[in-house]
């Protein structure tokens, strides 16, 4: 566990529940924000929100949804929170460089991966479920962008459940990336590595996890030996909700061209792709969004409880 000094504390409101669970080591899953502010339009976004909360209660985990607020870094949102940074327009997305500027002047913030993993950290959670993670981008020769969340991977220590990568990125040299900056990556229950609305995309997973107990003994083992860093156990999409990768190929070149053609870069990228996916495929990729985080957050319950047991 984290050791927090009262500097840190003073910018750090965790809600009573989670901190309850905290002293009594009961499993906590953090969750993203920026997937309620840029990743999915309201009302979804609030109540996918408030849905991916009840999963993790019912995986028998208590949720803590992360944001800035107040001048505050927010570990646990009341439904009330949650549905203000769900409505709010000029929301700023939160990764590593963006922390201490949203603070100071007191703003809304919702946390990306990067931005989840760190606070997580802080408030001593050690396992977080999201959709998808940033990644290398496909035309990375031309802009070098890589998102921050891989190199917040390679340093904060917390267990990231997602659906794999969204192929609006390079898949293949996001694994790259994640295997030289040493962040162990598997994939739950089978071989190949999800590419978020499709169980396949024909890449090998890193390796295949079937045992969330001796995963979780893994993490304790390279956390206990001083090994900081993070970890990602990807979940295929539930098959029922997966979208053929061929389709979805048509529908991200397109939003690729789009997202050039209008010279976008920095951060307004990855929030502008997965606004072109969701528009280009009459809502079906919501609907897969939606049920792929559900599945990853009853995943990430079921791992909690495991790593709550040991650590
Ligand atoms: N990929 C998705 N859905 C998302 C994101 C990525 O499929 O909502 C969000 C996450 O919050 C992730 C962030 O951490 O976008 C990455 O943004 P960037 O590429 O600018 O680092
Ligand atoms: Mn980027």
């Amino acid at each position: 566990m984290i050791k927090l000094d009262l500097y840190m504390n003073k910018y750090l409101t965790i809600a009573p529940e989670v901190q309850d669970a905290l002293n009594a080591k009961l499993p906590v899953v953090a969750l993203e924000s920026t997937i309620i502010s840029h990743g999915m339009p309201y009302p979804n976004n609030v109540e996918t929100a408030l849905a991916v909360e009840a999963e993790v209660r019912n995986g028998g985990a208590i949720p803590a949804t992360i944001c800035l607020m107040d001048g505050k870094l927010k570990v646990g949102l009341s439904a009330t929170e949650i549905d203000v940074l769900g409505r709010a327009d000029g929301v700023h997305k939160v990764s590593r460089q963006d922390i201490a500027k949203v603070l100071v002047r007191s703003e809304l913030g919702a946390t990306t991966v990067a931005g989840t993993m760190i606070v997580a950290e802080m408030a001593g959670i050690r396992v977080f479920a999201t959709g998808g993670i940033g990644g290398v981008h496909r035309n990375v020769s031309d802009t070098w962008d890589i998102s921050a969340d891989l190199e917040e991977l390679a340093k904060t220590s917390v267990a990231v459940v997602c659906a794999g990568v969204k192929t609006i990125l390079d898949v293949s040299k996001t694994l790259e990336v994640l295997e030289t900056k040493g962040v162990p990556v598997a994939t739950f229950g089978s071989r190949s590595f999800p590419g978020f609305y499709s169980r396949n995309i024909g890449l090998e997973s890193p390796r295949m996890v079937e045992d969330l107990s001796a995963f979780a003994k893994e993490l304790q083992m390279k956390w206990g030996l001083g090994l900081a860093g993070g970890v990602l156990l990807a979940n295929p999409i539930p098959q029922a909700s997966a979208i053929d990768h061929k389709q979805m190929e048509r529908v991200i070149t397109a939003a690729l061209d789009r997202a050039n053609e209008q010279g976008l870069y920095g951060k307004l990228v990855t929030p502008f792709l997965l606004r072109e996916v969701v528009a280009r495929t009459d809502g079906r990729a919501l609907k897969a969004n939606i049920a792929l985080i559900k599945a990853n957050a009853a995943l990430a319950a079921g791992l909690a409880k495991e790593v709550s047991n040991i650590i």
